[in-house]
């Protein structure tokens, strides 16, 4: 049904009586399909967010739609009080891609996270025999996990952070992508639990360690008892050009913690995966939640994994993104505005060539939208650029144009 207000009127009625927890981007978006959204007047828009890598089958997958209509009309909550006839499906379709004995599903990113926080601190207390109250996890500075109060105790964004207190205790930062200072920590340290770690950092600007990083630490983490956890929430699911962002150092983590295009964009659907070791030391009563597992989200996140599979999103992925670095640095060559394009498979940001306190950024993506795309600003002077996995490289290329032709208006 079509509510007939104009993106102002939708915008002044956010204004009004939604929370200002939010500064989005001016523009109201009605419809999607693909790697497309539509504005609430019709203007098509390439998508280069993807709902922060929730989407990226791409808009309404009409298999994602089928999957979810289909679950809808038949069965969506159950509750885990009884059995469902698509979680055990789901589960053994997750666990054997994936590579690991259990899966416990929840349904944000941040509620993952936690899920993978406490199993660790379980798994310490009762098998790795750490003192009790005494387990530490090791994090990085500038992670971003989610916004619960345990996993904002552990942040050093003061916007993520500054108020929210009393904070979790438990937590040591190290600098990202600094094998030393794990060793280090590891070293002085006997009461390590795990340490956790996104692949690529996507809130601190999609900043990429350095080759080796994550199989090094992954190696240090076995050699301490240690477990090695990936938060590839926003990683994973084909993003970066393999299923998983640790593919491409081919390591398996201890724990697995997804969300967002798990789902396809469609529900709320997250998972941690571990093997028996690990994921046994949960016990009935000991953690759950009311929709998790619930026959819609595994419907969903069935249909979701398939489409990545058989539409081969990952090796997609992987040769748009070499194609996008390539064709953006041609322009950097030349470009006084934008100084570095960086990434891996579709998951890539541009630097800007101006402070962090600076507009610049906004009125970059301002401009792009105006353009026909849409990309967000994340710490002030880096632009964010991670559309749907199901584009093809005629429209990255369109999508190139479009970027650079806006970037050159800003040249200095
Ligand atoms: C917002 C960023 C992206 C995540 C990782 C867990 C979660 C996220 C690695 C929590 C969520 C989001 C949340 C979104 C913005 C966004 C984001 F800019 F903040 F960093 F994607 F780049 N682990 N990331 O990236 O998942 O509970 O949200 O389902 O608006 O806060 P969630």
């Amino acid at each position: 049904m079509s509510t007939n207000l104009s993106s102002q009127q939708l915008i002044e009625l956010e204004n009004q009586y939604g929370a200002h927890n939010y500064h989005p981007l001016p523009v109201v978006l009605s419809k999607g399909e693909g790697v497309f959204v539509w504005d609430v007047e019709g203007k098509k828009y390439y998508d280069f967010l993807s709902a922060y890598s929730a989407v990226n089958q791409g808009h309404c997958h009409p298999k994602l739609v089928e999957a979810m209509t289909k679950q809808a009309q038949t069965l969506t909550l159950t509750s885990r009080a009884f059995y469902n006839d698509k979680l055990g499906v789901y589960e053994e379709k997750i666990t054997k891609l994936l590579g690991f004995d259990k899966v416990l599903p929840m349904n944000s990113g941040a509620e993952a996270v936690e899920t993978a926080i406490k199993l660790t601190r379980k798994w310490a207390y009762e098998e790795k025999q750490i003192p009790e109250q005494q387990a530490v996890i090791v994090v990085c500075e500038n992670n971003f996990h989610g916004r619960t109060t345990t996993i904002i105790s552990f942040s050093n964004d003061p916007e993520a952070r500054k108020n929210y207190g009393p904070y979790t205790e438990g937590f040591i930062r190290i600098p990202y992508n600094d094998v030393n200072a794990l060793k280090e920590v590891l070293e002085n340290n006997k009461n390590i639990a795990g340490f956790l770690v996104e692949p690529i950092q996507g809130e601190a600007g999609v900043y990429v360690p350095n080759e080796g990083f994550l199989s090094e630490a992954n190696k240090l983490c076995k050699a301490h008892n240690v477990l090695f956890i990936a938060d590839e929430v926003q990683t994973g699911i084909a993003r970066t050009g393999k299923m998983l962002a640790v593919q491409h150092e081919n390591i398996q983590p201890d724990v697995l913690v997804l969300g967002k295009a798990l789902s396809g964009g469609m529900y709320p659907v997250s998972a941690v995966l571990a093997n028996d070791e690990i994921m046994n030391v949960i016990k009935p009563g000991q953690h759950g939640s009311t929709f998790g597992g619930n026959p819609l989200a595994a419907a969903v996140a069935i249909a979701a994994l398939d489409v990545v599979i058989d539409e081969k999103l990952a090796e997609n992925a992987e040769e748009l993104g070499q194609l996008f670095r390539a064709e953006l640095n041609k322009y950097i060559e030349t470009s006084n505005i934008c100084t570095l394009v960086r990434g891996k498979g579709l998951l890539n940001a541009i630097v800007i060539n101006d402070s962090e306190e600076s507009d610049t950024a906004w009125n970059i993506c301002l401009r792009l939208r105006d353009n026909g795309l849409l990309a967000k600003p994340t710490h002030g002077n880096i632009i964010r650029f991670a559309p749907p996995l199901v584009m093809n490289k005629e429209q990255l290329l369109d999508c190139v144009a479009i970027i650079t032709k806006t970037l050159k208006e800003f040249e200095k």
